[in-house]
């Protein structure tokens, strides 16, 4: 059987979840290349609109339940990629994941003081998400209420400049700082670059980890390799210009020279949806 992405992503997390001394990311070294490998702690305050996915009971209560990232586009719909929401995941359809939620405005998920948590009312995975090619990686979460203080990002419609080969993006997330399954308490980002759409069709162009496809995915990091989202990261934002342009899905490993990340395309994301405007409520 294939492998897919899903389940790379959740191993490593329900381990660390179990294993407290795995999940802290602070008494192991971390590796040289690190990479959010490659990156940089950030206050939530700095991307307000970056939200941890969360279920305790599922993934324990350590990190808080973190899983995966999301991003919210409106006050109470959040971004998400469909993988995240997977049975193999989940356990089962997000809705019989009672305290599935949102954590915004928390940089240390271990304290667990800050920011909100808001419980999600509705999860909507992509019916066109296919496992195997990693297309229409993304899912839309309605939440039970609004997020307060209004902490949107908006969306770079179809021909933003954001989008350029070339631009200085940074992708947030709780995930992986090693790819050794080393899970941070608090909210980092990477510095990557939006890369030619030959570096990723060169690098996956169709096979068991998935295939590169320019018109619904983006293609970003460094051509060199050492700063990457990574398992955990999931379903967070890429933003450049201060505009959301990319959902992380996935790649060959973390930070590998050869192997950019590979993030859902926001303008092909809102076309599917139907969304017209640059940012706003569905
Ligand atoms: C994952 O499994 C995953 N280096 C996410 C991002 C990347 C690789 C894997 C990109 O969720």
């Amino acid at each position: 059987m294939r492998r897919r992405p899903a389940r790379v992503l959740v191993l490593p997390l329900v381990l660390a979840a179990a294993i407290p001394a795995l999940s802290m990311g602070s008494s192991a070294p971390v590796a040289a290349d690190s990479v959010v490998i490659g990156g940089f702690p950030v206050e939530a305050s700095q991307s307000p609109w970056t939200v941890a996915l969360s279920s305790r009971d599922r993934f324990g209560g350590t990190r808080a339940g973190q899983f995966c990232g999301g991003v919210a586009v409106g006050r109470a719909t959040v971004l998400t990629a469909a993988h995240c929401l997977d049975e193999d995941v989940l356990g089962g359809p997000p809705e019989r994941v009672r305290d599935l939620k949102v954590i915004a405005g928390r940089t240390d998920l271990l304290s667990g003081r800050g920011g909100q948590e808001v419980r999600v009312s509705q999860a909507w995975v992509n019916p066109a998400y296919d496992g195997v090619s990693n297309a229409g990686d993304f899912g839309v979460l309605t939440l039970a209420e609004p997020l307060q203080g209004d902490p949107v990002i908006g969306m770079a419609a179809d021909g933003d400049p954001a989008y350029a080969a070339g631009e200085t993006a940074t992708v947030y997330g709780w995930g992986d700082i090693s790819g050794a399954g080393e899970y941070p308490d608090s909210l980092r980002a990477a510095r990557v670059r939006v890369l030619p759409d030959a570096l990723c069709e060169e690098a996956y162009p169709g096979g068991s980890d998935g295939t590169y496809d320019a018109t619904s995915m983006l293609c970003a990091g460094e051509p060199e390799g050492g700063r990457d989202a990574c398992q955990g990261d999931s379903g967070g934002p890429l933003v450049a210009q201060g505009r959301l342009i990319g959902l992380v899905s996935w790649g060959i490993g973390c930070g590998r020279a050869g192997n950019p990340g590979v993030y859902m395309r926001v303008s092909d994301i809102m076309r599917t949806l139907g969304w017209a405007r640059a940012s706003g409520d569905a």
